[in-house]
């Protein structure tokens, strides 16, 4: 298969893998297009460093020059926040490669691409979901079919309410994904802890979130997700999330922003309507849910 040749595993994932050892999946789209410049670099490595601390490897995932990169050095972290780069989600995949552009993965290309090379643990700060007005507008992220058919368990804040929460809700229990609650038995809105949804399940440990996926694997499950609260003194008051994410999305629509640069838009305004404050809360729940994740996969390998 011709793609073989553009898939390259950074030699310490690879021997993670080999050994069994605990290996942590990470995302590019938050670094490229979810985050601003510096504090999208200082996360990425800030990310690396905690799945480091907790003894696991970090495997960033990305496309760059058309290669398919599973864990990537300083300088190509580097590239993809100082160089164009695309929003890959999985239909991109393939152009990408052929092109030889620079790509950042989407919650959907990147278990997709932790999958093919043997990774089952995977941290984000949010899911993609069913946006709000779907019913007109048909937008569903890709993120969603993906977990429903790839067996990887990722680590998130849960969704934000940009997104039609109920609605995502039920699109994942359609399709058989466990939605766990770490340490909580409601659904976190990513900026706050509180969605007013519930749960399948709640865990409190590592270990009970690891035995949850080995059997949702054993009995041929795909996907699953662990969502973490915002840690409490770092969660934006709720209503002042709700009014900023209202304005954003309603701007959007004004501007006529949809589809792939929804998101982006919206966290960029977000953050200016919060004076920042969202932006805290973004990088704390992402460490947040990075360590969860780490230690997740330690409970996994062991
Ligand atoms: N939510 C965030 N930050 C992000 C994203 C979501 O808080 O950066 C990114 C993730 O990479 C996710 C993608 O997979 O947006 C979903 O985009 P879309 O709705 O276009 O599928
Ligand atoms: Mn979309």
């Amino acid at each position: 298969m011709t793609q073989e040749a553009s898939l390259h595993i950074a030699p310490a994932v690879q021997a993670a893998l080999d050994a069994g050892r605990p290996v942590v999946a990470l995302e590019s789209t938050l670094i490229s297009h979810g985050l601003p410049a510096p504090t999208n670099l200082e996360t990425a490595r800030g990310l690396e460093a905690v799945v480091r601390e907790h003894g696991a490897t970090p495997a960033t995932i990305a496309i760059l020059h058309g290669q398919i990169r599973v864990g990537l050095d300083d300088a190509a972290l580097r590239t993809l926040t100082t160089e164009p780069v695309r929003k890959l989600s999985r239909r991109d995949l393939a152009a990408a490669v052929v092109q030889e552009a620079h790509g950042a993965t989407t919650v959907a290309a990147t278990m997709w691409i932790a999958h093919r090379v043997g990774i089952r643990v995977f941290a984000t700060g949010g899911i993609g979901g069913v946006h709000r007005g779907a019913g007109e507008t048909w937008d569903v992220s890709a993120d969603l079919p993906e977990l429903a058919q790839t067996p990887v368990l990722v680590v998130c804040a849960g969704a934000k309410s940009l997104l039609d929460l109920p609605k995502t809700r039920e699109y994942l229990e359609t399709w058989g994904v466990p939605v766990l609650g770490y340490g909580t038995a409601e659904l976190p809105a990513f900026y706050t802890p509180h969605s007013g949804l519930s749960v399948d399940a709640r865990v409190d440990t590592p270990a009970q979130a690891a035995a949850i996926a080995r059997t949702h694997w054993a009995l041929g499950g795909r996907g699953l997700l662990v969502t973490v609260p915002v840690p409490p003194d770092q969660a934006l008051a709720a209503q002042a999330a709700e009014d900023a994410l209202a304005q954003a999305v309603a701007e959007a629509e004004t501007q006529g922003i949809g589809g792939a640069r929804l998101t982006p838009f919206v966290l960029a305004r977000v953050k200016d309507l919060t004076g920042g404050e969202s932006l805290r809360a973004n990088v704390a729940l992402l460490l947040n849910n990075t360590a969860v994740a780490a230690q997740i996969a330690c409970a996994l390998a062991s």
